[in-house]
C-alpha cells in the first residue's frame, strides 16, 4: 500500500430522505487514501432516518433547512474543512470508488475544477427515457448558450479546489437543480478550459425514491439558462450557512442526544 496523500478532502453529500442509500453511499468512498477525510452530509430537514444513518456511519452531519438542492452546496461549500471538495448525491448513482483517482488527477495535472460526465458510460437503467432526453436537451441548449463545450450539463459530481470559492464570482447563485450546470457555467468561464476539465465516469441505477418533478425541474433548469445568460439570474439567500444550523461537531443534532 502507498502512503496516503498529505491532504485534506471533504466529500460533500446533500441529502433529504435518503435512508435507503446514504449509508451504502457513505460506505462506497475509498476511506485511507488521504490524511484527512471528511464525509459531509448537508442535511435538508429529512423526516426519516437519514441523519441517524450517516452518523452511525461516521460522517459529519450539518442541518440547513432552507429548501434546495443548490441551497445545500452553498452552505457545504463554505463550511467544509477539506483543501479539496467532491461532491455526489447521496443515492448510490456516482462512482464513489474513483474519488481518488479523481483528486490525484486534479493534483497532478494542476487542474482546479473537474466535472464528470455521466452520458457517455452510463448504465442500463440509470436515466429513464425521459430523463435521458430531458438532460439530453438541456446540456444541447447549455452548449448552444454558453459555448463551453461540457457534454452532461447536469452531473452533480464534481472535484474542485476549495480555494476556487474564494472568488466571488466562482460562488454560484441558484438554490435549486440550476445551480449544477451554473457550476459548470461559471467554472469554464471564470477557469477556463484548460484547469476546468470534464471526465467520463460510470453512473448507475438510484438506490431509494428520487424527489426530482421531472418536468418542474427541467422547466426551471432551462429557464435558469437563458435568464443567466441574460444576466437576469436573482440570488434568494446569501452565500454560506445560518448562524444556528445545527451540525454534528457542535453536538447540536437531535439524532447525537438521542
Ligand atoms: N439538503 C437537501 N438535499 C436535497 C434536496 N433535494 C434533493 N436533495 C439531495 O440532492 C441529491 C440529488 O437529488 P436527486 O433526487 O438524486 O436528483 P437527480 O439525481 O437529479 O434525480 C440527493 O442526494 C438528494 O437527497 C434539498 O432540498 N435539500
Ligand atoms: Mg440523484
Amino acid at each position: 500500500m502507498t502512503d496516503p496523500l498529505p491532504i485534506s478532502v471533504t466529500v460533500i453529500l446533500p441529502t433529504y430522505e435518503e435512508e435507503a442509500a446514504v449509508g451504502l453511499t457513505i460506505d462506497s468512498i475509498p476511506k485511507d487514501w488521504c490524511e484527512n477525510l471528511e464525509i459531509l452530509i448537508v442535511d435538508g430537514q429529512s423526516k426519516d432516518r437519514t441523519r441517524e444513518i450517516a452518523l452511525e456511519k461516521g460522517a459529519r452531519v450539518h442541518i440547513e433547512p432552507r429548501k434546495g438542492y443548490g441551497r445545500a452546496y452553498r452552505t457545504g461549500f463554505e463550511i467544509a474543512k477539506g483543501d479539496y471538495i467532491v461532491t455526489m448525491d447521496a443515492d448510490c448513482t456516482y462512482p464513489a470508488e474513483v474519488v481518488p483517482e479523481l483528486v490525484k488527477k486534479l493534483i497532478d495535472e494542476d487542474l482546479d475544477f473537474i466535472t464528470c460526465d455521466r452520458l457517455t458510460k452510463a448504465e442500463e437503467g440509470s436515466m429513464s427515457g425521459l430523463h435521458g432526453f430531458g438532460n439530453w436537451m438541456l446540456s444541447f441548449t447549455a452548449r448552444m448558450l454558453y459555448w463551453y463545450g461540457i457534454k452532461d450539463s447536469q452531473s452533480g459530481m464534481w472535484v474542485f479546489r476549495k480555494s476556487i470559492m474564494q472568488n466571488p464570482k466562482m460562488r454560484p447563485t441558484n438554490d435549486g437543480m440550476p445551480l449544477s450546470q451554473e457550476m459548470k457555467i461559471l467554472a469554464r468561464k471564470n477557469l477556463g478550459k484548460k484547469k476546468a476539465i470534464e471526465i467520463a465516469v460510470p453512473y448507475r441505477e438510484r438506490v431509494g425514491e428520487a424527489v426530482i418533478h421531472t418536468w418542474g425541474d427541467g422547466w426551471k433548469n432551462l429557464r435558469f439558462l437563458y435568464f443567466k445568460r441574460i444576466g437576469l439570474n436573482r440570488t434568494r439567500s446569501p452565500w454560506g450557512p445560518l448562524e444556528d444550523n445545527p451540525d454534528s461537531l457542535n453536538g447540536d443534532i437531535p439524532e447525537q442526544n438521542k
